[in-house]
């Protein structure tokens, strides 16, 4: 009895310069929105699980935020996360997107991963926004900048080869009954989630340094009682911090008009995550410099 594998269970994590499709991937492979998506750089900032059930195994994806060269202690300590986080999976997927020729930034992270422990498989992503003869071109480029247990390119929007990604990377994990209880998709806390729903929806628009600047911390959130006017509904309170008085004007927008789309856009993602009414109170806020701050970036959870 040579293949009686009963169950395989493990650890996978991608890992790619910033705004190449990762946590794209990652939600296109659990069915549901884990990690939010921009298309701005450094989006993701914490180590996002979702967990993949199906009858012969159980997937953990680690999608953790791009790596590239560090200019501020946040950019360190986001360089660093994804360190550890490569160290401790059972499997790596290196995402490099098909549009895009192979850069100094794909060379730096290559020769990362040849110290790595766990097998890597190298993802084109993206390959909808390129011709067939392209895909061809980049796979061969990617096949020569380094060892890859396996080569495969995918598009996350149009649902071309996800399921292929999920065997391949189910194919490296040990055997092992499942780590977490059925029906679990993600271990962020929804404090979280929402805080992350509302900064994906302040990021869409802003350009330059703005998108690294801001952060957004959950205050409170109030169940409807005796205080509150509105029946049934939830209220949250949070704020949205950028790190000088010039930003502030922009995220607020003339009149405060960018806050409220903001506000509606974000409030919609919640309401479907909590599957229920909400009240969202947003509040624009100025954190000097947090990135390069280490008591600030300590109380925002970095
Ligand atoms: N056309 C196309 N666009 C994609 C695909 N996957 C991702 N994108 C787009 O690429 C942009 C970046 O996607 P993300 O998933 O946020 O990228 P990321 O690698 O997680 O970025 P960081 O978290 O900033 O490192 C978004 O605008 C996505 O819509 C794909 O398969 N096809
Ligand atoms: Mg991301």
């Amino acid at each position: 009895m040579t293949d009686a594998v009963e169950h395989r269970s493990g650890f996978a994590c991608f890992v790619g310069r910033p705004n190449v499709g990762k946590s794209t991937l990652m939600n296109a492979l659990v069915g549901e929105k884990v990690a939010i998506m921009s298309s701005r750089p450094q989006t993701t900032r914490r180590a996002i699980r979702g967990v993949l059930n199906r009858d012969d195994s159980q997937l953990i994806i680690v999608d953790t935020p791009g790596l590239h060269r560090p200019r501020t202690l946040l950019g360190e300590r986001l360089n660093d996360l994804v360190r550890e986080t490569f160290a401790e999976v059972d499997v790596i997927g290196f995402c490099l997107p098909a549009d895009e020729k192979i850069g100094p930034g794909d060379q730096w992270i290559a020769r990362e991963l040849a110290e790595a422990r766990a097998p890597v498989v190298a993802i084109v992503t993206k390959v909808d926004k390129v011709s067939r003869d392209k895909v061809g071109e980049h796979l061969l480029a990617v096949q020569q900048l380094g060892e890859w247990a396996d080569i495969v390119p995918v598009s996350s929007v149009k649902d071309i080869q996800v399921n292929v990604i999920h065997d391949v990377l189910v194919s490296h994990l040990p055997e092992g009954p499942p780590l977490y209880p059925a029906g679990h998709v993600t271990d962020e806390p929804e404090d979280v989630r929402i805080a992350e729903l509302i900064r994906e929806a302040a990021l869409e628009g802003v350009r330059d340094e703005l998108p690294h600047s801001l952060a957004v911390v959950i205050e409170e959130m109030v169940e409807p009682g005796e205080e509150t006017s509105q029946r049934d509904v939830l209220e949250i309170r949070a704020q949205v911090f950028v790190e000088r008085d010039s930003q502030k004007g922009i995220v607020i927008g003339r009149g405060g008009a960018r806050l409220k789309d903001v506000g509606s856009t974000a409030r919609e993602g919640i309401q479907r995550l909590l599957g229920r009414k909400v009240y969202l109170d947003l509040h624009v806020k100025v954190a000097k410099d947090w990135q390069r701050d280490p008591k600030q970036l300590g109380r925002m959870g970095f």
